[in-house]
């Protein structure tokens, strides 16, 4: 079935917490341990159904090292949606969190819709961030937290859908019986994805 809405996702978080881990999970029901640090960006696609509508989300997982980090804001432009992830193991992949959700609030479209991933929660044990201080901060910056793990695959189909159906029903509100501004149905023209991919080039070239 062809998709009714197509939005553009993006993943923000520090390097080695999982973005692209969750990302494949999602997309490809892949997970590697060695997964290799992110350059630049990678892109991937995953479908959603959401009452009766075909959703499907341009993932944009961004790379978490420092010297990556100017390229964001490419990314994060014209997204409908942001998972900014963490790794429960590493306190300082949470203080990060709180400085991303400030920058998309003030830089980003004012209808993005955040949520946060507290990730590797196969790794309970070693657990630095108490789910309790999580949940409080969400609440206060008034977005959805999940638990996951790319690994076992704990909650990565509950955050993919829960942020798709958040996204459609924000977008819907605005543009009744249209779908957002830029990604079109499929039978309209990409033209974010048009503007990304020759971003890319640039960064890739230059
Ligand atoms: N145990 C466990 N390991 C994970 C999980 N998610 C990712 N990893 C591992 O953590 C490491 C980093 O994962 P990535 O997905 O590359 O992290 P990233 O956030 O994309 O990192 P950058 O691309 O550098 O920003 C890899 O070795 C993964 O296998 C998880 O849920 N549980
Ligand atoms: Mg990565």
């Amino acid at each position: 079935m062809e998709p009714s809405q197509e939005f553009k996702i993006v993943t923000l978080g520090e390097g080695r917490v999982g973005k692209t881990s969750l990302t494949l999970k999602a997309a490809r029901g892949q997970f590697h341990e060695d997964e290799r640090s992110t350059v630049n960006a990678n892109f991937l696609q995953k479908d959603i159904t959401f009452q009766g509508n075909q959703i499907r989300l341009h993932l944009w997982d961004t790379a978490g090292q420092e010297r990556f980090r100017a390229l964001a804001p490419n990314y994060y432009r014209g997204a409908k949606g942001a998972i900014v992830v963490y790794d429960i193991t590493d306190k300082s992949s949470f203080d990060r969190v709180v400085s991303w959700v400030k920058e998309l609030s003030m830089q980003a479209d004012k209808d993005i819709c955040i949520v946060i991933a507290g990730n590797k929660c196969d790794r309970e044990k070693e657990r630095q961030i108490s789910k309790a201080e999580a949940m409080e901060y969400a609440r206060k910056v008034g977005v959805l937290h999940f638990d996951t793990s790319a690994k076992t695959g704990m909650g990565v189909e509950e955050i993919f859908s829960e942020l798709g159906r958040l996204v459609y029903e924000v977008q819907m509100k605005k543009n009744p019986g249209t779908g957002e501004r830029g990604y079109k149905s499929r039978k309209g023209k990409k033209i974010i994805i048009k503007k990304e991919e020759e971003v890319q080039k640039k960064k890739d070239c230059c």
